[in-house]
């Protein structure tokens, strides 16, 4: 019997049938991944600017990771932590020879690697710091998107993410972002950790003041309040440098990646700290059916060898200043301004530009995709392998767009 084919129209009625609807995709349906593009059922062709949300940094399906999958799965995908297994060692080795960090903690979603940070923030703020036993506080700032779980939306300041979701997790307090003297003003004897993002993605990709990291770990030493960054979508590369703190010099006492961890094809993460803090961690406390397993740590190996034998982070930075600068040259009277770093790149729309979503669209019937975030910010962030010859292949086109009525 033939499988029936599906059309999109019926692919897109089901989903809609049956899926819950909190998503609004664009009406696009993919079927493959290759390199910078995503083809749809009918064989059309898109560059991806928005890389899986920066999970796919590797570009889609690329050979080495898939290798990595496939040889992995054939041989052992799961142990669970209750046994050992022969990938967790070496990711662990390599991740934190990559990254210069003592330990780490192997998760899978990044919400679940920040809720992991918080909780060895919080014991770290008892069993080290002194703090009384259920006093700690983590302060969060202003427009921080950290994943959906309820103690992370607890300090969501963005009311959709909260609304109908309470009652929340006590301990958090909010302060405005890129505001050290803040964040120092917020610190009392019981303050155990502060969780930013170098640069703000889900806000509209939002840079921080020049400084503002710089001053904010050199206001955690003095108060001995633990530096937790949220590099789930700015590490590995995306903003051109491996993380985006290097930007600063700056080093997180916690460090949170995800999304291009697993490579854009499986649920990687981790929380990287010193012996000092992970330690607190004691066989029992903490844990996950699936962190760490042997598929996701080969995975993980594979991602990590991919941006660095391709050279991802010095490509982002060369290819994501060449595509800042044209955009800058285009002179858009609906652009008010454009930011970013490497290949995170956010356009302003000015208020009567009538909101990015026209502008993706329009962008999508040219073969592009992009997301809008906040109504009125375009985010360009095309996988790390990106070439000069592809961007040249769609930059009038951005142009074009950009300067429709
Ligand atoms: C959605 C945006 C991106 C993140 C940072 C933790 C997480 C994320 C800095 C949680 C996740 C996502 C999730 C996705 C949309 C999204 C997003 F559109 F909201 F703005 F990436 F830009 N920290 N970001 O950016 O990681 O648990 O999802 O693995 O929720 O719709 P997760």
């Amino acid at each position: 019997m033939a499988d029936r084919v599906y059309s999109a129209a019926d692919l897109i009625a089901l989903e809609e049938q049956y899926g819950a609807h909190n998503y609004h995709p664009l009406d696009v349906v993919c079927s493959r991944g290759e390199g910078v593009y995503l083809i749809d059922v009918n064989g059309r062709r898109y560059l991806d600017c928005l890389s899986a949300y920066s999970a796919a940094n590797q570009g889609h399906a690329h050979p080495t990771i898939i290798n990595a999958l496939i040889e992995q799965a054939q041989r052992l995908p799961l142990t669970s932590r209750a046994f050992r297994n022969d990938q967790l060692p070496l990711f662990y080795k390599e991740l934190l020879d990559l990254t210069g960090y003592e330990m780490a903690l192997p998760m899978n979603t990044g919400a679940e690697a920040v809720e992991s940070a918080l909780k060895v923030a919080r014991k770290w703020g008892y069993k080290v710091k002194g703090i009384p036993e259920n006093c700690a506080e983590i302060i969060t700032v202003g427009g921080n998107f950290h994943g959906r779980t309820i103690s992370v939306i607890s300090f969501s300041t963005e009311p959709q993410y909260r609304d109908g979701f309470g009652p929340f997790t006590p301990g958090f307090i909010t302060i405005p972002y890129g505001d050290a003297d803040a964040f120092e003003a917020a610190i009392t004897p019981n303050t155990a950790a502060i969780s930013v993002e170098p640069i703000q993605g889900e806000a509209g990709v939002v840079v921080p003041p020049e400084g503002y990291l710089h001053r904010i770990r050199e206001i955690c030493d003095r108060h001995s309040v633990l530096f937790i960054a949220d590099e789930i979508q700015t590490g590995l590369g995306r903003t051109g440098k491996l993380m985006a703190c290097d930007h600063e010099g700056v080093r997180p006492d916690v460090l949170v990646l995800g999304k291009a961890l697993g490579g854009g094809v499986y649920p990687v993460s981790a929380v990287l700290a010193s012996r000092e803090i992970l330690g607190v961690l004691h066989p029992g406390d903490h844990g996950s059916t699936f962190g760490g397993n042997p598929l996701a740590a080969a995975v993980a190996r594979a991602a990590l060898r991919v941006i660095t034998e391709e050279h991802l982070v010095e490509n982002a930075a060369e290819m994501g200043a060449y595509f800042k600068d044209y955009l800058e040259e285009i002179n858009s009277p609906h652009v008010d301004h454009i930011r970013g770093k490497g290949l995170l790149i956010g356009v302003v729309l000015r208020p009567e530009a009538g909101g990015a979503r026209r502008f993706c669209e329009a962008l999508q019937q040219r073969g592009i995709l992009a997301k809008e975030t906040h109504q009125n910010v375009i985010r360009f962030a095309p996988p790390l392998i990106i070439d000069r010859p592809t961007l040249d292949s769609v930059l009038p086109d951005i142009r074009d767009v950009l300067l429709m009525a």
